[in-house]
């Protein structure tokens, strides 16, 4: 182990697994080869799945390649922090008992190479977003847990999701530049309370608009996604820095 991590979010794997998702895959798993091979720390900052429900004895078979995956990682000895967004909130007993990942629920400050790290998905954080914060309080609410895992048979709980996942997907695709980065700018606010408190680093996801911003020697830094931008957060045991892992038979967008 040393002090360098990265730190991925909006990877959005997916239940439905075709060609471009296994190949998106591939080259994920590449990338997790080179953390283990670094004995680097992986932060993973929300949305790593499209869908994550845990049913007790049950999992998503789609994602059998990607447990794997992280069990291999944990095995060699890689920590991996796990931070539930608005798509994979529902972590349980499988992802930290059997995969062994650390996860959190909540927005965190967490130490690590002498630095202070404000990490979290990023989900909810637009006051302006009434209705989102109104779901959010509905899907998260205990109740609707309980009900979703013990009277909504699996399968129908993933055709759901399914089926929100494409809707979600189409509306993203009409969102320009000039928005998302209003969106990316509304957290700098935020951003410079929590630097005043103390915090190096902070480190979020969710809108898929990959962005680093300097304040002083402090940095903000909104990751983007592992679906078109590919970008992902690097913290070299001093600094930090916005990546690009090079895909190769993927489109790939570069930093705005
Ligand atoms: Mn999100």
């Amino acid at each position: 182990m040393n002090d360098t991590a990265y730190f991925i979010s909006d990877v959005h794997l997916r239940i439905q697994v075709d060609d471009i998702e296994r190949e998106r895959r591939r080259e994920l798993f590449l990338l997790m080869d080179q953390i283990k091979q670094e004995q680097a720390t992986l932060f993973i900052i929300g949305d790593w799945f499209d869908f994550y429900f845990e049913y007790g004895y049950v999992v998503t078979r789609s994602y059998h390649d990607v447990y794997a995956k992280m069990r291999e990682l944990v095995e060699a000895g890689v920590k991996i922090h796990y931070f539930g967004g608005n798509h994979d909130y529902w972590l349980g007993d499988f992802m930290s008992h059997s995969i062994g990942v650390n996860i959190y629920k909540q927005e965190e400050i967490i130490e690590f190479g002498g630095k202070k790290f404000y990490l979290l998905h990023g989900d909810g954080l637009d006051p302006e977003d009434v209705n989102y914060r109104r779901l959010q309080s509905v899907i998260r609410h205990p109740f609707f847990i309980w009900a979703f895992r013990w009277i909504i048979h699996p399968n129908i709980g993933h055709w759901v999701a399914k089926w929100l996942s494409q809707r979600s997907r189409k509306k993203y695709r009409q969102e320009s530049h000039t928005h998302l980065l209003n969106l990316v700018r509304k957290n700098y606010s935020l951003a410079e309370d929590k630097f005043a408190e103390g915090v190096d680093f902070m480190i979020t996801g969710h809108i898929h608009y990959p962005k680093l911003k300097t304040f002083e020697d402090k940095i903000f830094l909104t990751i983007g996604d592992f679906i078109n931008y590919f970008s992902y957060g690097y913290f070299d045991g001093v600094n930090l820095s916005l990546k690009q892992w090079p895909v190769k038979q993927l489109e790939q967008r570069e930093l705005p």
